[in-house]
């Protein structure tokens, strides 16, 4: 499961953009993982909006996930969905779940990342990283030593979400994040393809400079 860079769509703050054209963009620069997040979408739109995604992500090799609704991410044959504190329980949406379907939870403690791979989760969020305007609710920013010290409480990936730019991204790979997920550093920038390359290559090159030297 690669997580390097993971484009969570919003429509919202994309310049007039659909889910669908920021999808396309940013698989074009290299997203490994698009996650549909539609807060205010009916299910059955939110379904025909997962679909073309899935067949772009398939294309590209990447994965879909959807954000809040795992009937959606279901029947729309996505990858996984992504659980918030206040969504479905993990443990539930795991005995619901097919062998094989990605469960992504946010979390904002060690504790919280603890119970949430305890209950069947294959990655874990921290949330925020950082001070973001992107979400209103998402509280202030925990900072990297917070995802440090999560590094070495589970065992499942961690993916970081929250303020993350090309100026700190570095900062949070060398925290020990295994990807990197954002709204607006790719899908509010004029040109989403060329923002999601310089991202991806900014976590490749922090990635190798954290490999022990052989
Ligand atoms: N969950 C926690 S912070 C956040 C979400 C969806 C918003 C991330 O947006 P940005 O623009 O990358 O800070
Ligand atoms: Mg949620």
């Amino acid at each position: 499961m690669r997580l390097d860079l993971y484009v969570v769509t919003d429509e919202e703050i994309s310049r007039g953009r659909s889910h669908q054209q920021i999808a396309r963009l940013a698989l074009a620069g290299g997203a490994d993982v698009i996650q549909l997040r539609a807060k205010d979408m009916d299910g059955g739109k939110m379904f025909e909006v997962a679909r073309e995604i899935r067949s772009l992500t398939t294309s590209a090799r990447a994965l879909l996930i959807v954000n809040d609704h795992l009937d959606v991410a279901l029947a729309a044959r996505a990858d996984g969905v992504h659980l918030g504190q206040d969504d479905l329980p993990v443990s539930e949406a795991r005995r619901i779940s097919p062998p094989g379907f990605i469960i992504g939870a946010s979390v904002g403690s060690v504790e919280e990342a603890i119970k949430a791979e305890r209950d069947g989760a294959d990655y874990v969020a921290l949330s925020p990283v950082f001070n973001t305007a992107s979400k209103e609710d998402a509280g202030p920013g925990h900072g990297l030593e917070v995802m440090e010290v999560l590094k070495g409480a589970v065992s499942i990936p961690i993916v970081g979400i929250g303020g993350i730019t090309l100026d700190n991204v570095s900062k949070v790979i060398a925290a020990g994040a295994d990807g990197i997920a954002v709204i607006s550093a790719v899908v509010s920038q004029e040109d989403v393809t060329g923002a999601a390359q310089l991202l991806k290559a900014h976590i490749e090159m922090a990635k190798t400079e954290r490999a022990p030297i052989q």
